[in-house]
């Protein structure tokens, strides 16, 4: 164990080792060292921390130094394999809650009683970077949560997008290889927007509908509070009398959906890396809890077998509008991790880890999940036995015969190693009653290698999405499929996926040519099922269907000598009042005079604070302050970006700043000159983002 322990050894305070005094004297730590006794793994008390043992104070470092071989041996091999996909990630604890009984359709405990609350750790990720990447590309988000029932633990493996690229788990590997960093020149990281991954989708077509999600402002959220998550995959429910069902996982965000425009998240990437992380880890630090509804689409036999597409094919939704979503509960996030290494880098999530009264589907592509997940743990986390870290744990009590291997850290009793056993009676034995009991779901057929003609569309779906989408989202999707086809160097590429945008809407596909300048080049597609015009569904909108709300965002007041401290208050105790937070920015952290020259600290020097990483900015100055902002590039950055990202802007005493950023004319952009105009500062916020500018 390297953390401190509560040893046996002498809790005195340690001299200052000979070298270290010969070098200067007490360090902070010896100086400090009244506390625990810092120990080698085995409990030996150590005496410098500082210096490596020598042959004389210059000489050459020991062979015999066991205590900076076993330091430096740990720190070796620190890191374990970053996962294959979702590497980049962040987490945080908290618990689930049904509103009600859910037991006509699932026997699971952790679904039956409203008073029952299930410890949970929930696990967002980006896809295709490593660990170290931005949390702000292009890019589907995964939305995992481990639910540790009292039956054992359901993990529940999800995105924030409730389709997928492939039908078939046997083509991930190609698609995740096409996707990734290319192969000989190791970039782009992170990135769809190159060769390999467009040449996969265009030779792909049944991509093409996760594709029209993956380029909408889905893929760029806001925040991980402010993204729905979807179980993806058709599972089944299973009553306590055996009847099954399909079902359809959602999660909504009490918080409603939000993202970023492209051109914010490409400077939010470089301005704050970590901005979902932080964001993240910083709400539940200030009590603010993420919250996210539980929903089921129950799908009965029959209504599956109505649908115009197979509930099994991951590539095809449900539309609201034929299955409605019920909400069964709601989980909250309310602890961050203590260790990011013990907790978020070590959960094990396996799409395999189902409780009783929740079963799977035949879906091809969650077949192989089955498999994939905890083959992949193996290497990943080097033992069999990762299921005993404390992260992945059941809190339930859990006994079988498996035994030993690498790194067991359970000490089993006895000698019956085996079962049936008669030497240990009460030993642990399986049980009919409550036990996992798989739906007997017929299963003869011949074994082929064959995709099913149902799952032949793969038009109809991209085209239903992209035409119930809100106009925004439609400008947008053409906008990142432009920047990304753009990026593409083979001409060949390109000209097949303006064939496939094409049939999935003639003016998508017009748009994008003429924006890449490819008129009249397209190769033309031939699906091998045309596409059909199905029923619009507006709940596939991420725009206004929640409602407006300013919750959890996060506003910038950049604050200049002179300001008005009265009006700033105000503008405070409003952003407050809507459960918001307002960051005080300046030009420098040290803070900022106002217009009676009462110095105020700042939170943020504006240089490393740009107008990105905030949901809605005021800027608030005295004559001095307006024009010390004007002539810094920072300040006249931060207004023009603000406009550029159809925020909502306040406006107190900087008409020199506002000229020199164009911030003069557009709509939502507020002059508050008295604390009665802050109300309206705060209806433009709370939309989120004032799309009326964009258009205009
Ligand atoms: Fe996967 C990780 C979600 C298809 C193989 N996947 C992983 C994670 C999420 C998803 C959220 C990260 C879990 C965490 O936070 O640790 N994956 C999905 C969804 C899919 C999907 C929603 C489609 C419905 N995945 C999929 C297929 C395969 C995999 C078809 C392989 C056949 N996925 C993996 C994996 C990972 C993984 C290689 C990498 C790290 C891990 O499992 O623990 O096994």
């Amino acid at each position: 164990m390297s953390v401190p322990q509560k040893s046996d050894a002498p809790k005195k305070k340690s001299a200052p080792s000979k070298a270290a005094a010969s070098k200067g004297g007490e360090t902070h730590q010896q100086a400090a060292g009244d506390g625990v006794v810092l120990t080698t793994n085995q409990g030996t008390g150590i005496s410098d921390n500082q210096n490596s043992l020598r042959a004389g104070g210059r000489g050459p470092t020991l062979l015999e130094d066991f205590i900076l071989r076993e330091k430096i041996t740990h720190f070796d091999h620190e890191r374990i394999p970053e996962r294959i996909v979702h590497a980049r990630g962040s987490a945080a604890h908290g618990y689930f809650q049904p509103y009600k009984s859910m037991k006509h359709v699932t026997s699971a405990a952790f679904l039956a009683d409203p008073k029952v609350k299930t410890p949970v750790f929930a696990r967002f990720s980006t896809v295709a970077g490593g660990a170290g990447s931005v949390d702000l590309p292009r890019d589907v988000r995964g939305f995992a949560v481990k639910f540790y029932t009292q039956e054992g633990n359901f993990d529940l493996v999800g995105n924030n997008i409730p389709v997928f690229f492939i039908q078939d788990a046997i083509k991930f590997p190609d698609l995740i290889h096409a996707v990734k960093m290319e192969a000989d020149r190791g970039y782009p990281q992170a990135g769809s927007a190159h060769d390999t991954f467009w040449d996969f989708v265009s030779l792909m077509p049944e991509s093409l509908h996760t594709i029209m999600w993956a380029m909408s402002d889905r893929a760029i959220p806001r925040s991980l509070r402010m993204m729905e998550g979807f179980g993806v995959n058709t599972f089944r429910l299973v009553n306590s009398a055996g009847k099954t069902n399909f079902v359809k996982f959602h999660w909504r965000p009490v918080l409603g959906t939000a993202a970023v425009l492209w051109d914010e998240a490409v400077k939010i990437s470089g301005a704050d890396p970590d901005f979902h992380r932080r964001d993240l880890f910083e709400a539940i630090e200030s009590r603010n809890f993420p919250e996210f509804e539980f929903g089921f689409q129950v799908i009965d036999q029959k209504t599956a077998d109505a649908l115009p597409f197979d509930v099994l094919d991951a590539t095809k939704l449900i539309p609201e509008e034929i299955v409605p979503i019920e909400m069964v509960g709601k989980m909250v996030l309310d602890r961050n991790p203590d260790n990011f290494f013990a907790e978020t880098e070590q959960v094990a999530f396996c799409p395999s880890h189902i409780v009783p009264g929740i079963d799977f589907s035949e879906d091809p592509l969650l077949q192989g999940r089955l498999f994939s997940y905890l083959d992949t743990q193996l290497s990943r986390l080097g033992s069999p036995n990762f299921h005993e870290l404390p992260i992945n744990r059941p809190k339930c009590p859990f006994a079988n015969m498996q035994r030993d291997g690498h790194m067991q850290m359970l000490t089993a009793k006895g000698r019956a190693n085996y079962e049936p056993n008669s030497i240990d009676p009460a030993g642990a034995r399986e049980s009919p009653s409550v036990g996992l009991r798989t739906a007997p779901i017929p299963t003869e057929a011949a074994k082929v290698r064959l995709r099913s003609e149902s799952f032949a569309d793969h038009y109809s779906q991209a085209r239903l999405f992209y035409r119930s989408v809100t106009p925004q989202e439609r400008k947008h999707i053409g906008e990142a499929l432009t920047f990304e086809l753009g990026k593409v160097d083979i001409p060949a590429i390109r000209q097949k996926m303006l064939g496939h945008l094409n049939i999935i809407d003639k003016t998508l596909g017009g748009t994008v040519a003429e924006e890449l300048g490819m008129t009249g080049e397209a190769i033309a597609a031939k699906p091998s099922v045309m596409p059909i015009d199905l029923d619009l569904s507006p709940a596939l909108r991420l725009y206004g269907k929640y409602k407006p709300t300013l919750k959890g965002r996060k506003v910038g007041l950049l604050l200049a000598p002179g300001f008005n401290l009265k009006l700033k208050n105000a503008l405070v105790a409003a952003i407050n009042k809507e459960g918001a937070a307002a960051a005080i920015i300046a030009l420098k952290v040290g803070g900022v005079e106002d217009s009676a020259g009462t110095r105020h600290p700042a939170e943020m020097a504006l240089r490393g604070s740009p107008s990105v990483m905030f949901d809605a900015v005021a800027v608030l100055a005295g004559p001095a302050g307006d024009k010390a902002l004007s002539a810094t590039p920072d300040a006249v950055g931060f207004l023009m970006d603000a406009c550029r990202h159809l925020k909502a802007i306040g406006l107190s005493g900087s008409p020199e700043l506002a000229g020199k950023a164009h911030a003069v004319g557009p709509v939502g952009i507020t002059d508050i000159g008295a604390a009665k105009d802050i109300a309206a500062f705060i209806g433009f916020a709370r939309e989120g983002k004032v799309w009326a500018r964009e258009s205009a």
